[in-house]
């Protein structure tokens, strides 16, 4: 357990200048490229996240695992195919705008705004801030100002990726009842009629889901609260899928399971000028001891 809590910049993973956050409780790695927390351990040290092996770190390319964030769109652009998928902001390098820290919380606020590069992208005026706080749990908190003089269609994705024993045959609470696109099936929809039993592959939008999801492993539960939030995506690409990404390797697909805290497609919104929203998602673990 560490004596206090503290906010280190710069460090460095790879070729990433990265945020260091160290609480009494746990510590996260946050990287400047994407405002990408790349890393956060519990009080024991045991990793939540997971980081692909083979994740570039040298900004050429977004980061493979950990919390990437996906904005102004989820997903495919709505109209332009050419555009990459899930926004622009992952592929660019954040300002670190503060860091504070007191006995038990650390804190990093990152942010990133429009300029001539982003407006080639998406022509619109716009202020984003990421602000990281570990105290006993990680807290995160996209805020995203409209500054331009129209009103825009918004989706999004605080798209974590957490680190499990096994992703086959995990169950994920919170979701029963609910409807979901799965692009899986080509974009058909269902209901989730039973607990969700992961069996990869899985790639799957909930839609109207506002409260907590939880991931039950062998040996903790991963606990994800949220606000600001109508839908959560499950995604595992599985063995065939897993071949597909040359940044997640061959075997690697099982240890890893993305629970995302966003609003995509059917709760996609609209931010007028003016308009703040914020999206956040709180994440702690619980010790199990026992079957799931
Ligand atoms: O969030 C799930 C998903 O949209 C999947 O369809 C899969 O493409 C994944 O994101 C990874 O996307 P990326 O653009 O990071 O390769």
């Amino acid at each position: 357990m560490n004596p206090s809590a503290t906010a280190a910049y710069p460090s460095r993973l790879g070729e990433l200048e990265t945020v260091e956050l160290v609480s009494p409780h746990g510590r996260a790695t946050v990287s400047c490229f994407g405002a990408t927390v790349v890393d956060y351990r519990d009080s024991d040290g045991n990793e939540v996240l997971w980081l692909s092996p083979s994740s570039r770190l040298d900004g050429s390319r977004p980061v493979r695992g950990g919390i990437p964030v996906c904005w102004p769109w989820f997903g495919a652009h709505p109209s332009d195919s050419s555009l990459s998928a899930h926004g622009f902001v992952r592929h660019m390098t954040w300002q670190v705008e503060r860091l504070s820290h007191d006995e038990d919380q650390a804190l990093a606020v990152f942010t990133i705004s429009d300029d001539e590069t982003t407006r080639r992208i998406w022509p619109h005026a716009f202020n984003l801030t990421l602000t990281v706080i570990l105290d006993d749990r990680l807290h995160l908190e996209l805020t995203a100002e409209n500054r331009s003089d129209q009103e825009w269609a918004l989706s999004e994705a605080l798209h974590s990726y957490f680190r499990v024993e096994d992703a086959r045959g995990i169950r994920v609470d919170g979701l029963k009842g609910l409807t979901y696109w799965d692009k899986q099936e080509g974009g058909t929809r269902g209901i989730q009629s039973d607990p969700l039993q992961i069996h990869p592959p899985i790639d799957r939008v909930y839609f109207q889901h506002l409260g907590e999801a939880v991931i039950n492993g062998p040996r903790r539960r991963i606990h994800i609260e949220k606000t600001g939030s109508a839908s959560t995506v499950v995604w595992n690409p599985g063995p065939d899928g897993a071949r597909s990404f040359d940044d997640i390797p061959d075997e690697a697909w099982c240890e890893m399971l993305c629970v995302e805290t966003g609003n995509a497609i059917d709760n996609r919104y609209p931010l007028r000028p003016g308009e703040r929203h914020t999206l956040s998602t709180t994440i702690h673990t619980e010790k199990t001891t026992g079957n799931p």
